[in-house]
């Protein structure tokens, strides 16, 4: 079940709403064939010996072949450029000669930089906290950071769809689940009216609703 040993179809190591999901809901945007392993949060604990696969302890996980990754963003951006011509018309992802490559890759790294980093400490704060840990003041004011983050975003929105060129693309899942996350942390009263119809229009997306539904049954956020 562990194994590194290189297998023939992509395969991702997923825990329920993590940033797995953005690799799965990539996979299921472009149809790709994968194998997958579904654990409980948080696997270092969790699943013995996951550590000896992923030295971080962290999801996702993935392996293409010879190829080991471990960062979501970076994971949905290799898959949309290896596997984007599988019946595809639009591709996920911006090449170099693109006009809006360099705002792509700024939401790219937005996502997690700027938008999930603040929420991690909601998470570990708020949500989630060690025994004996009181440190709500910590969460609350990461909270407003959160808020006061969104703000490009919603400029951005303002005459838009999707984050660039005019398409779907990885840029989107990365900020969609940035956004989905927020939900998760019941932060979602920052959004403004564009953020969440941006957010509602993605969910509503086939692939985001196959692969948000895959392992419900281990939601961590049940089991507080
Ligand atoms: N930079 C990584 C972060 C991975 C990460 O921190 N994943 C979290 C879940 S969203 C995790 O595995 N946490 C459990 C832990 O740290 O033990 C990415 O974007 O994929």
């Amino acid at each position: 079940m562990l194994s590194k040993t290189p297998m023939n179809k992509p395969k991702l190591w997923h825990c329920y709403n993590s940033r797995s999901l953005r690799v799965l809901w990539t996979m299921e945007e472009l149809g790709v064939d994968y194998d997958l392993e579904v654990m409980p949060f948080p696997p270092r604990y969790m699943v013995q010996g996951y550590k000896t696969l992923n030295s971080l302890g962290t999801v996702p996980y993935f392996v293409d072949g010879e190829t080991h990754m471990t960062e979501s963003v970076a994971i949905c951006q290799y898959l949309g450029d290896k596997y984007q011509c599988q019946g595809n018309s639009s591709k996920l992802t911006l090449a170099l000669a693109e006009p809006e490559y360099g705002n792509y890759l700024n939401w790219l790294f937005h996502s997690d930089a700027t938008l999930t980093f603040p929420q991690t400490l909601v998470l570990r704060y708020r949500e989630f906290p060690a025994k004996d840990c009181h440190q709500m003041q910590t969460a609350d004011d990461y909270d407003a950071w959160f808020a006061a983050r969104l703000v490009r975003l919603h400029e951005h929105l303002s005459n838009r769809q999707y984050l660039c060129a005019n398409r779907f693309t990885v840029a989107d899942i990365a900020v969609g689940f940035a956004l989905h996350l927020a939900t998760l942390l019941k932060l979602e009263h920052h959004f403004s009216p564009q953020i969440l119809d941006y957010l509602t229009h993605l969910r509503q997306r086939p692939a985001f609703i196959r692969a948000q539904a895959i392992g419900r049954e281990l939601d961590p956020f049940a089991r507080r």
